[in-house]
C-alpha cells in the first residue's frame, strides 16, 4: 500500500477513480485517452464498498470521492450515475443501482422499470452523471445528460445496467446495442468526463 501511494505521488498522470464497477472503468479509461492512467480502490488495497448513502448524485459522487481521498490523500474522482424517468416522477434516479433489491442487480432493475412504465405512453427518461473531482484539496464537479426514451423490451447485449431499455435522441438503438466508442461519444458519462478531461488539461497547462 504504501508502495502505491508513493508511487502516486511520483507519477502526476496516475489518478484515482473510486468505483469498483468494472464497465465505469473501462468507459472512462477510453474517455480520457493515454494522457492518463486509471487507479482504482484495488490498486490501493481498498477492497470494501464504498459508501453512498447521500439522497442526490452530487452528494453520492462527493462521498466516494471523499472517502478515498481521506484514505489515501491522493488525487481522485468519482462518478455517481442515476436514470431518470419522466413518467416515474424522476426515479430511479439517485437509486437507480438499488431500484429492485439491495444490491446491483442490473436485470430485476430493468424489469422492474418495465413493469412500472406498462401501459405508460410517456416513455421519456434520461442519463445524469455527476463526476466528483478532489485535486489538491479542491472539489470540482462535472455534469454529463443524454435524452432518450425507454423501449418496451431489452435488446442489445453490450454495455450494463439500463443499457438495453435506453435509446438516445438522434438513434434508433440502444446503448447495449452499441460500441463503447459509440456509446462513450453520446453518453452522459462520456460528456461528463470529457468536461473533467478537459480542465484536468487546463490546470496541467
Ligand atoms: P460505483 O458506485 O462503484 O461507481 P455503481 O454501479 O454503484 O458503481 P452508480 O451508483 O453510479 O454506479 O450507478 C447506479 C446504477 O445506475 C448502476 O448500478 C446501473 O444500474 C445504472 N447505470 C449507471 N451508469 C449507467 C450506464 O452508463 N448505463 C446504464 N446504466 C447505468
Amino acid at each position: 500500500m504504501l508502495f502505491t501511494l508513493a508511487y502516486l505521488y511520483l507519477c502526476p498522470m496516475k489518478i484515482l477513480f473510486a468505483t469498483n464497477n468494472a464497465h465505469k472503468i473501462a468507459e472512462v479509461a477510453a474517455v480520457l485517452g493515454e494522457g492518463y492512467t486509471l487507479l482504482t480502490p484495488r490498486d490501493c488495497g481498498l477492497t470494501e464498498e464504498i459508501p453512498e448513502t447521500q439522497p442526490t448524485l452530487e452528494g453520492n459522487a462527493l462521498q466516494k470521492a471523499r472517502y478515498l481521498h481521506e484514505r489515501t490523500g491522493a488525487d481522485c474522482f468519482a462518478d455517481d450515475t442515476g436514470l431518470e424517468v419522466e413518467a416515474l416522477g424522476g426515479a430511479p434516479g439517485v437509486r437507480s443501482a438499488r431500484y429492485a433489491t439491495d444490491g446491483h442487480d442490473f436485470e430485476a432493475n430493468n424489469r422492474l422499470l418495465l413493469r412500472n412504465l406498462e401501459g405508460e405512453e410517456n416513455r421519456r427518461a434520461r442519463f445524469r452523471t455527476v463526476v466528483a473531482l478532489i485535486l489538491g484539496g479542491e472539489e470540482y464537479l462535472f455534469e454529463g445528460i443524454v435524452e432518450g426514451r425507454i423501449i418496451d423490451r431489452e435488446t442489445g447485449d453490450e454495455g450494463f445496467g439500463y443499457d438495453p431499455l435506453f435509446v438516445p435522441d438522434g438513434f434508433d438503438r440502444t446503448f447495449a446495442q452499441m460500441t463503447a466508442e459509440e456509446k462513450n461519444a453520446t453518453s452522459h458519462r462520456g460528456r461528463a468526463v470529457r468536461k473533467l478531461a478537459d480542465f484536468l488539461r487546463t490546470i496541467e497547462k
